[in-house]
């Protein structure tokens, strides 16, 4: 056992899974506190739970409780992230000391949920957007810790490619730079979140889960350090009107300029503020496209499983 793992608690159901090469799903949870409005996030989680199980494999949302470290949550802790949401301590990489020191309960970013599936031996991890360079990153020097990680942590990570309130090209050359393939799943384009397209393609194409899971297995057989970026696009009858998210993408850039919002809030600012701008369409969106990916993600870890037997 490694010095990490004992901060860590692996939830029964999960470990059972993951000991007899049964499929696992790895979840983040500031997507629920800090990434959709109560109850439609506490909704959407337990939902996202039931579809990777429908698909076959075994949720394991991740989070930080009392300062344990943890993977596989209950349908009440899931509900009391989403309850307390952005009052929860939102949790990165450099946060997890403290707060497991501290006892606290944090919800868990892209970075932080990637640590602790590794940590646990879980391979495959779906949710919604990544976090990436920011646009003005050049000045402010904000860069998601989300990329680093993947630069270094073994996970597949399943999004539906990064919205933008990020630098998408800039996102790409950082990910180009620290090795992290970038996969299209079914689309030669970097999907934009809420639309299919942006303009900026993927490295590779792949057309199955199990092509996926090949690459996955190659990089890891080989000792590759890092991730890979499985970028999924939203199912175009879920798809927004890119004039419609640019304009209130826009608007809450500028709004969070003008309150001098920085750090880890902005993320979070612009997240809410484009929710209340665009009203349940974009929420409407955001939840689909979440629920496409993490079927995919339970496909994935099926095949991981298949080719591992
Ligand atoms: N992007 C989204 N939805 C989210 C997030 C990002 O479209 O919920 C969350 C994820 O938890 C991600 C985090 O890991 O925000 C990134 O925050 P930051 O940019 O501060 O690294
Ligand atoms: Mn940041």
């Amino acid at each position: 056992m490694s010095a990490l793992n004992a901060y860590l608690d692996v939830a029964p159901e999960v470990q059972a899974a993951l000991n007899e090469n049964r499929p696992v799903v790895a979840l983040e949870s500031t997507i629920i506190s800090h990434g959709m409005p109560y109850p439609q996030n506490v909704e959407t989680a337990l939902r996202v739970e039931a579809i990777v199980r429908e698909h076959g494999a075994v949720p394991a949302t991740v989070a930080v409780i009392d300062g344990r470290l943890r993977a596989g949550l209950t349908p009440d802790e899931i509900d009391y992230l989403g309850r307390k949401g952005r009052e929860v301590i939102k949790v990165s990489r450099r946060d997890l000391p403290a707060v497991v020191a501290r006892g606290l309960d944090g919800a868990t970013t892209v970075a932080s949920t990637m640590i602790i599936a590794a940590l646990a031996g879980i391979d495959v991890f779906a949710t919604g957007g990544i976090g990436g360079v920011h646009r003005g990153a050049e000045t402010t020097m904000d860069i998601s810790a989300d990329l680093e990680e993947l630069a270094m942590t073994p996970v597949m990570v399943v999004c539906a490619g990064a919205k933008s309130i990020l630098d998408l090209g800039l996102t790409l050359e950082y990910l180009e730079t620290k090795g992290v393939p970038v996969l299209g799943y079914g689309t030669e384009e970097l999907p934009a979140f809420y639309t299919r397209q942006s303009g900026f393609g993927v490295d590779y194409r792949v057309d199955t889960p199990a092509e996926l899971a090949a690459i996955w297995n190659a990089k890891r057989g080989m000792g590759l350090a890092g991730g890979a970026l499985v970028a999924n696009p939203i199912p175009e009858e879920f798809s927004m009107d890119k004039a419609v998210i640019d304009k209130a993408i826009d608007q809450a850039l500028a709004e969070c300029a003008e309150q001098g919002i920085h750090g880890k809030d902005t993320t979070p600012f612009l997240l809410a503020r484009i929710a209340e701008i665009t009203g349940n369409d974009s929420l409407d969106s955001n939840i689909q496209l979440v629920f496409n990916n993490v079927a995919l993600g339970a496909q994935i870890s099926k095949e991981l499983c298949a080719l591992r037997a």
